[in-house]
């Protein structure tokens, strides 16, 4: 049940967003602090809410990169303060996953939020950041013998390196599971590329990380 407090802050979060008000996003998320609003509520409608219309505007050519870099500086500002105080929402168990966005790729925003969920429902999260060279992944999966590999791709580009990337994995470890997301990514991709699963977005992504960990854990994959 959201209250009306939450309503009122996600639109100024949102509007903060859009505008690419920096200062006012902070004070907002501080607001949200102070009068007990959810975090996890206040991130999903107000930051992410907010930079799905930011998307329309890039879409449409009625923002352009200097103006969506400013946007996600306010994001982030905001998502600073509420990231240590979201509540997770699924506590069937906790796993470890490597997590980092393709080469050549520096859309880091969605991959930043899924680390904020899972690490928030206490899943140790081995962040390897952006334009993360391939090999990264395969050396990292196989140091922290990880449960889960998590690689983003916003563009048609660097979701190429998916594609060469899974068989690196599952030649060294054949139990890994693979998960891959980002705005180019279908569910045929994730059976053209052979990858174990996908999510639309932070919230299901954890859901679908929960039911594989159970599995593992099950024996029965
Ligand atoms: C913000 C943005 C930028 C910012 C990035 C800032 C940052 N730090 O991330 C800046 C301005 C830097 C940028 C630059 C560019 N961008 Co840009 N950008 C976007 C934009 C507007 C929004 C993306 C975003 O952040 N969405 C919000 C987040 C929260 O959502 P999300 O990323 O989808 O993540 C969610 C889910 O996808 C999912 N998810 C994400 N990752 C994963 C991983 C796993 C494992 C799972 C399960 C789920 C999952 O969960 C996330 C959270 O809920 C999109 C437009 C669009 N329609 O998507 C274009 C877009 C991605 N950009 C695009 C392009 C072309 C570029 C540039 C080449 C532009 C240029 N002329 O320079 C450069 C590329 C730079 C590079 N080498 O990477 C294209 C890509 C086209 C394509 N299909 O290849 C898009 C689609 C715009 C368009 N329609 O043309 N961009």
């Amino acid at each position: 049940m959201v209250t009306e407090k939450e309503k009122e802050i996600i639109a100024g979060l949102q509007d903060a967003v859009i505008h690419y008000k920096v200062d006012r996003c902070r004070e907002l998320a501080q607001e949200a602090l102070d009068s007990g609003c959810d975090a996890y509520t206040m991130t999903m409608e107000g930051l992410a809410g907010g930079m799905q219309v930011v998307s329309q505007k890039f879409d449409t050519h009625e923002y352009f990169v200097p103006e969506t870099l400013l946007c996600a500086k306010a994001l982030y500002a905001a998502l600073d303060l509420l990231k240590p105080h979201i509540k997770a929402q699924d506590d069937r168990g906790t796993g470890e996953v490597v997590l980092g966005v393709m080469q050549g790729d520096v859309h880091d925003l969605g991959k930043n939020l899924i680390k904020a969920i899972f690490e928030a429902a206490g899943w140790t999260v081995h962040d390897l950041g952006r334009d993360v060279p391939l090999k990264n992944f395969v050396e990292t999966q196989l140091k922290t013998d990880s449960d889960i590999v998590m690689m983003s791709a916003m563009m048609t580009t660097s979701m190429i390196g998916i594609k060469k990337l899974i068989p690196m994995i599952k030649e060294k470890n054949p139990n890994v599971k693979i998960m891959i997301g980002g705005g180019v990514i279908s569910e045929k991709v994730v059976d053209d590329f052979g990858a174990d699963n996908t999510a639309d977005n932070a919230p299901n992504a954890l859901r679908e990380a929960m039911d594989m960990l159970e599995a593992i854990r099950s024996g029965a994959v």
